[in-house]
């Protein structure tokens, strides 16, 4: 199996350069070669901790420098979570992703924290966190806790990055990664299409990404939700020819694919604003999650209905089996231990 993590930009961009057709049944072989095509893996969202970010992410509603309406709340009461993952199992979620609005969570945070992982997991949902910033002894707390995902974007390419952020640099999000493979936690990050870069700053995003030491096992594609009173969001309200044209976006998802053959590549935020031609088209390129529900964080989702339609008409089922990376992770270790000494 290929899962080569020394791509070089250039074979990266070459692989952005084919002709549409061409990068598509590419892509779509791989897809086929290593997933089941026509199953995608059902996620549910939940904004833990809503709002009052220090953070100044150009994007995000949730940053203190935004005005977005957005208010800040505590952390949800355990119970609650709770009853959200009952809800979102109920469903027919698989996995439930939960975020909180923080640089990073401050140690007196974690009891909770790890309340809500053991009991999320025993419904039997799989779980993801994200947090922000992780130090290694709070990764170590969460993968004790049974945490199968941490969620931490890398966002866009080193150099465009800085100027979306300038709050942390992109190699504290690497460190952060570096803490959560450590400890044993698997690795959920990717980031936004649609800000202003270039195409080669699609490239960088694709490189970092592919070349980190392991693929991440799961790799969020966004496509930027403009929220009013965000600096992206209001950027694109006065430049909409700015906005990421769906054949490009088609093209991100392809080249994922490609360099990151075992991850699950999933068509994150947004999808609502998203032709049911231009989801198929990704489908065919080698997404294989999404995120149900109404509501994404803070912004509005499809909804259940419109993709049960979706659906319907493109014969899509929910993945129910355990993913690739996961698999190979489990049988490699399986190897290990049966080798004699
Ligand atoms: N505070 C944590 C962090 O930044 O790591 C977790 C929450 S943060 C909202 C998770 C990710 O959502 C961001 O890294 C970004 O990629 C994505 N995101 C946030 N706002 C978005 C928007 N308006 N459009 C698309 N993606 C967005
Ligand atoms: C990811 O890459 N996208 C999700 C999840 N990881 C946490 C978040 C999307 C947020 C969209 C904007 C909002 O809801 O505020
Ligand atoms: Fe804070 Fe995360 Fe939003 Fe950045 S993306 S402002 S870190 S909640």
């Amino acid at each position: 199996m290929n899962t080569r993590t020394d791509w070089t930009r250039a074979e990266i961009a070459a692989l952005f350069d084919l002709p549409f057709t061409e990068l598509l049944f590419q892509a779509a072989s791989v897809h086929r070669a290593n997933h089941p095509p026509e199953q995608v893996q059902l996620c549910t969202l939940l904004s833990i901790k809503t709002g009052g970010c220090p953070e100044d992410c150009g994007y995000c509603s949730q940053s203190v420098k935004a005005d977005s309406g957005v208010e800040a709340t505590k952390l949800m009461d355990v119970q609650a979570v709770l009853q959200r993952a009952a809800q979102a199992k109920d469903a027919g979620s698989q996995r439930f992703c939960m975020g909180a609005a923080w640089r990073n969570p401050k140690d007196r945070d974690m009891p909770a924290i790890v309340e809500i992982v053991k009991g999320v997991s025993a419904m039997g949902l799989e779980t993801c966190m994200t947090l922000g910033m992780l130090e290694p002894h709070q990764a170590e707390m969460l993968a004790e806790a049974g945490l199968d995902y941490y969620n931490h974007n890398i966002d866009s390419s080193p150099e465009y990055y800085e100027r979306v952020i300038s709050t942390r640099t992109m190699a504290d999000r690497l460190d952060t990664l570096g803490n959560v493979r450590a400890a044993g936690i698997n690795v959920c990050s990717g980031g936004i299409v649609g800000m202003g870069e270039t195409r080669d700053d699609r490239v960088g995003f694709i490189h970092t990404l592919a070349t980190l030491p392991q693929h991440p096992e799961s790799v969020p594609v966004n496509a930027l939700v403009p929220i009013k009173g965000t600096v992206l969001g209001d950027m694109l309200a006065d430049t909409p020819l700015a906005k990421i044209d769906d054949i490009e976006f088609v093209r991100t998802v392809a080249v994922a694919r490609i360099t990151m053959p075992l991850s699950m590549v999933r068509l994150s935020a947004g999808r609502e604003s998203m032709s049911e031609a231009t989801q198929a088209l990704c489908f065919m390129a080698g997404a294989n999650s999404i995120f149900t529900g109404d509501k994404l964080l803070t912004a509005a989702n499809a909804g259940d209905d419109k993709d049960a339609a979706l659906f319907a008409k493109l014969g899509l089922t929910a993945l129910k089996g355990e993913e690739p990376l996961r698999q190979a992770q489990r049988e490699s270790s399986a190897c290990l231990q049966a080798e004699p000494a």
